[in-house]
């Protein structure tokens, strides 16, 4: 039996029903996150509710459920469903209401949705790296808005799934931004430069949390811009996602990383992202 939250409850995946007028489903009005879960236990899923929460205000929501109220459902729903490594994915939309763009009259509800997944790590990615390509960002100037509406990134993400590829980074301009739905971060001569948080990219929940370890470990972290053509002057990339924890680029459009390689700093990053996973969810199984 799998089961899914909708709205305050938790019912049987197949009895779940959103309108066809849901604004989630005609315009992509809502927000949503996902939250790694380790031995049962989310990952930092405070701090993906609170961006929830601040995304749903970027775009005029106040959320109709509280982070406490949101976690006891999800932890509930983590355990009724059985996952010990995997996802919960949440949306939140401006609810159902008949076809106009401006926002529904008052009194309208939300439609929150969330459903769990089996999800191991990716552990062959984490060994070897992967490959990307460049692609333009051609999304809007709210990317620090965990929005659904994602049609930029699937379009680039699509990019490099035809070129045999795990992701695309993209650039505005000159700028390298972020991934399809990832954080990119080059190292060069042992400093780690990510872009900084602003409306150019959504701030990671992944990339916070390396910010803070690289703090702590004494590793450089600088937040500042960089063009592709620092990119491909690298010594080592790395991608940072929830899914993806922090994975090795060791290509970018045919050309290698470096020497094609993981490279050290980027397996010191793996180390402590690794040990934060075990501080707070648990020691992990090796292959899982
Ligand atoms: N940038 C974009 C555009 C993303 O979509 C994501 C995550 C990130 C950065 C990294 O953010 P987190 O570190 O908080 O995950 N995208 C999620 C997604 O859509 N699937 O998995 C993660």
């Amino acid at each position: 039996m799998e089961y899914v939250v909708l709205n305050g409850e938790i019912i049987e995946r197949y009895q779940a029903k959103i309108d066809v007028e849901d604004r989630g489903y005609q315009f992509g009005d809502g927000v949503y996150e996902v939250i790694r879960v380790y031995n049962g236990i989310m990952f930092t899923g405070r701090e993906h509710l609170e961006r929830l929460v601040s995304s749903a205000e970027k775009i005029g929501m106040k959320l109709g459920w509280t982070i406490e109220e949101l976690e006891s459902l999800f932890n509930t729903l983590i355990k009724k469903n059985g996952i010990g490594t995997g996802i919960v994915y949440m949306q939140v939309t401006r609810g159902t209401s008949p076809r106009n763009h401006a926002f529904p009259p008052a009194g309208v509800s939300q439609t929150l949705v969330a459903y769990t997944r089996d999800m191991q790590r990716p552990m062959n990615n984490l060994a070897n790296g992967v490959k990307t390509i460049l692609a333009e960002d051609i999304r809007w100037l709210r990317c620090d808005i965990k929005s659904l509406n994602l049609l930029g990134n699937i379009l680039a993400k699509q990019k490099a799934a035809e070129a045999g590829c795990y992701e695309a980074f993209l650039h505005r301009g000159e700028t390298i931004t972020e991934g399809s739905s990832s954080n990119i971060f080059i190292i060069k001569d042992g400093t780690v430069y990510t872009h900084p948080a602003n409306n150019f990219i959504l701030n990671g929940i992944t990339r916070q949390t390396l910010e803070k370890l690289c703090k702590a470990n004494g590793v450089p972290f600088v937040e500042k811009e960089f063009t592709t053509a620092d990119l491909l002057a690298a010594d080592e990339i790395a991608i940072g996602s929830t899914t993806s924890e922090i994975t090795p680029a060791v290509e970018v459009d045919g050309q290698p990383v470096g020497n094609g390689e993981p490279g050290p700093v980027t397996r010191k990053l793996q180390t402590l992202f690794q040990q934060e996973i075990e501080r707070q969810c648990g020691t992990l199984a090796v292959n899982s």
